[in-house]
């Protein structure tokens, strides 16, 4: 018989349709909540879409089947630039090009099949939705925590608009790859600095996230620990202060460097010679952009200020210079410049002849400034640093911080990198800002009552001019002032898309409620996210954000969770033949929708599964599909042809005892199969998975012990296959004259008791020497296999006293300890 999959999967997914079983169970004893990065509408849905959500789907099904309440919704992240740009180029306009391709990529998800509760669904550009996302606006506003000021804005001048710190990658654009300009523009701020420390501390917490994504974050909030010294100024009461990580080398200074933004720069060069140079370089330096000015690569450069700085250790006098490799948002703006031992320091020294004075060496060896061809920074004893000579590493930090502060030059203080997030757009298709300026009142929060702000429709100006289109609508400008009813003015300005993406894990477990963003104990009973599976492109933006926002709800007693997902899964991306982006430019893009008329939706998602594990990388190849469709023949010819009459066999509780040694070996090969299937779900290997499932099809192809026991293998097989294929595992369970949907059936659960006495003796090694011979049942994990050989007394001797460097390990076969 030939597998029809057009017919099946048309059938089953009309069956999931009509008896609604993917809805969300909301009475369900546990739940799980299952998210997905929603998607931007920018077209059909593609084939990382499919990945993703794909790889989603196997876990969501198998969370069903175990019996969860499953919270699985899906999205859309709708607002944003490319609706303009595509509106002004097709001569439509933003909403309908956005509807439009929600309207045809919701189409293409239905045909994958994907297990969605579709009733759960938001839409970020929705004033339903939106009207919340200005709510959550508001609640900042009246926290503080939302503030107006000019700023030097990263400014892209391709996507007329500004950026956020965290949307300029090595000074380009996040979208559309061009330089990055600076701009000085009123602008919206979040004060997500006021959280630098909780979102530290936080990731402390997520042990089921990356540590490449946990590391990028730490590195991108940036916390330092340092001091912060006073250096008077010669020959005036000022004092400019510095600060630094390294205490230790502070009588290294031989120069003072001050961002050429620095306020006290004007008071400085007053009246002197070397005004109006400064002032000529303090215009050029504007155009830099920081990655620039602080890389230790680029030439420093800089220019001299005429004045001097005491060092209020020392007593030296050192020139104070201005140089743009000095940042003014971060510490004070300023630094002391210690050539011997900070490379930037060292570069700009060189440059201008300023002395280099060795104040750190290596326990064993001499530093000569002459000889010199970079800075040293590594630890080593304080020298040339009057009482303090001879103190080593960290001590040398404590004893000059200690001093620093019981002399009142200065005080240890703690700075972090992170910025505060700059989210008002001069774009039209965004959330407008709910907020009315009035001449009297100043800015006032639109009231709750009145939100949406809706956004204007009809007759806009898309066309960038570098400020919002929103401008030109009087219809929508002029207001009345909620406080004073006087004449006043709306915020010209939408929110940045990575606004509304911040909220919508919350949205989802209330989506529907008018009066409330969410109820709060529905948003509880749900949160946190238990799996959030996305690309590692977000690690420093939408992942910050995100928790960022979550934590400030907390705060604010709408939560009750700390953070707002435990445990992240990125996914990898699906790369044409030659191992290149898909994309409309290059003409290489590979339709989930074409492959799925083509070969069917299970046949495309195993291909898929099969290729890889789920965390890395694939090369789409037509070839995957050639490969799968044998086994989905065989799979499929073994449970209606070759088997068949196993099939409608009753199981009762198999007596393992009772078997023939042929029976019990099948036995046992399905339980393997069944916990093995389980890790490697738990662990996105998708690959192995099948693998099993592949074993099991030659298995019972080739059995030929009792009927029952061979019906229990193919009923749990069909199981196991259910979330990789999950039409054709319907079809074949429906043909086994079950009558509830294969979804609906438990999940199986191996057989502990069997699989451990199945026994294996494994090797223990240490450095390559066999020390221990251990008997464990032959299914135990690497992990448990790692920690039974640990805790053995024998191993724990030769162990004394020795670094365990790694160990290798083979499941049912050896562990390899390496000692040093
Ligand atoms: C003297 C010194 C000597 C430094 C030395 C380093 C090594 P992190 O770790 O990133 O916090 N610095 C301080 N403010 C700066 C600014 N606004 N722009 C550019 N650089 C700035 O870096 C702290 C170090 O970066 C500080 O410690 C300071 O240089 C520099 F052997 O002070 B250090
Ligand atoms: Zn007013």
């Amino acid at each position: 018989m030939e597998y029809n999959f057009t017919e099946i999967e048309k059938r089953w997914q009309q069956v999931w349709n009509d008896t609604q079983i993917f809805k969300t169970r909301e009475d369900a004893l546990e739940k799980f909540y299952l998210l997905v990065m929603f998607a931007y509408p920018s077209g059909d849905i593609h084939m990382g879409h499919f990945r993703n959500y794909s790889v989603a789907d196997v876990y969501a099904r198998m969370k069903m089947m175990e019996g969860y309440g499953l919270l699985f919704p899906f999205g859309w992240d709708a607002f944003g630039l490319p609706a303009e740009g595509a509106a002004i180029k097709a001569g439509t306009n933003p909403k309908d090009w956005t509807y439009k391709n929600i309207e045809i990529s919701t189409n293409t998800l239905k045909l994958l099949g994907i297990a969605f509760d579709w009733e759960k669904e938001v839409q970020t550009c929705r004033p339903d939705y939106y009207k919340w996302t200005q709510w959550m606006f508001l609640q900042f506003f009246n926290a503080g925590l939302a503030y107006q000021k000019m700023a030097l804005a990263n400014w892209c001048n391709t996507c007329k608009t500004v950026l956020a710190n965290e949307q300029v990658n090595s000074g380009t654009c996040w979208r559309c790859k061009n330089e990055v300009d600076k701009k000085e523009m009123q602008q919206w701020f979040l004060k997500i600095t006021d959280y630098s420390q909780k979102l530290l501390d936080g990731l402390d917490t997520l042990d089921g996230w990356p540590e490449n994504i946990k590391a990028m974050q730490r590195n991108w909030i940036g916390r330092s620990e340092g001091l912060e010294i006073e250096f008077p100024i010669e020959g005036s009461d000022r004092k400019v202060s510095i600060f630094t990580t390294r205490p230790d080398t502070l009588y290294g200074v031989t120069f003072m460097a001050m961002a050429p933004e620095h306020e006290l720069i004007h008071e400085l060069i007053e009246g002197r010679p070397e005004k109006n140079d400064v002032l000529a370089y303090i215009r050029k330096s504007q155009l830099k952009n920081d990655i620039d000015r602080t890389s230790t690569v680029t030439e420093k450069d800089g220019v001299f200020s005429g004045r001097y700085a005491i060092n209020p250790l020392s007593g030296d006098k050192v020139e104070i210079w201005v140089a743009d490799y000095v940042l003014a948002s971060y510490g004070t703006g300023v630094v002391m410049g210690v050539p011997a031992h900070d490379q930037r320091d060292f570069l700009f020294a060189g440059k201008y002849n300023i002395p280099v004075k060795v104040v750190i060496e290596p326990k064993d060896s001499k530093l000569e400034p002459s000889s010199m061809t970079e800075a040293y920074t590594e630890e080593g004893c304080m020298v040339n640093s009057a009482e303090f000579s001879g103190t080593c590493s960290k001590d040398g930090i404590t004893k000059i911080s200690q001093a620093v502060e019981d002399r009142k030059y200065g005080k240890r203080t703690v700075n972090y990198r992170l910025r505060d997030w700059l989210v008002s757009r001069q774009r039209y298709w965004g959330a407008p800002i709910p907020i009315i300026h009035c001449e009297k009142c100043g800015n006032v929060a639109v009231p709750e009552k009145d939100l949406p702000v809706l956004l204007p429709e009809g007759k806009i100006d898309l066309i960038p001019k570098g400020r919002s289109p929103l401008e030109d609508r009087d219809d929508f400008m002029n207001v009345k002032c909620p406080q004073c009813a006087g004449d006043a003015k709306r915020d010209t300005d939408t929110l940045d898309t990575f606004f509304c993406s911040s909220w919508y894990h919350m949205r989802y477990a209330d989506p529907h409620n008018d009066k409330l963003p969410f109820e709060k104990e529905k948003a509880n009973k749900w949160l946190p996210v238990d799996l959030y599976i996305g690309g590692s492109e977000h690690a420093c933006m939408h992942l910050i954000y995100f928790r960022f926002f979550h934590k400030f709800l907390k705060d604010q007693g709408w939560l009750a969770s700390d953070e707002p997902a435990t445990r992240l899964f990125n996914h990898g991306m699906v790369l044409d033949e030659k191992g290149e982006i898909m994309s409309k430019s290059k003409g290489n893009v590979v339709s989930p929708i074409h492959l799925m008329k083509q070969h069917g939706v299970d046949t495309t998602r195993l291909a898929m599964f099969f290729s890889a594990p789920s965390d890395k990388e694939i090369a789409w190849s037509d070839s995957f599909i050639v490969g799968v469709k044998r086994f989905i023949q065989k799979f499929y010819q073994l449970y209606t042809e070759q088997t068949k009459n196993a099939l409608t066999v009753k199981i009762g509780n198999i007596n393992f005892d009772s078997l023939s040694a042929e029976e019990q070996k099948f036995y046992i090969a399905v339980q393997k199969m069944i916990k093995k299937v389980k890790e490697d779900i738990e662990r996105f290997q998708y690959n192995t998975a099948i693998s099993s499932l592949m074993e099991f099809v030659s298995l019972a192809h080739d059995f030929k012990g009792s009927r029952e026991v061979l019906a229990f293998g193919l009923e749990k097989a069909v199981q196991l296959m259910s979330p990789f294929a999950p039409h054709i595992a319907e079809e074949l369970w429906s043909s086994m004259g079950r009558k509830e949907s294969i979804f609906k059936s438990k999940w199986p659960v191996a057989d502990e008791a069997i699989l451990n006495r199945d026994t294996v003796t494994v090797v223990v090694q240490i450095n390559g020497k066999l020390r221990e011979k251990l008997i464990m049942p032959s299914e135990t994990s690497e992990q448990e296999m790692e920690k039974t050989a640990l805790e053995n007394d024998i191993i724990k001797s030769y162990l004394k006293e020795k670094t365990i460097k790694k160990i290798i390990t083979v499941k049912g076969k050896l562990i390899n300890i390496v000692v040093i």
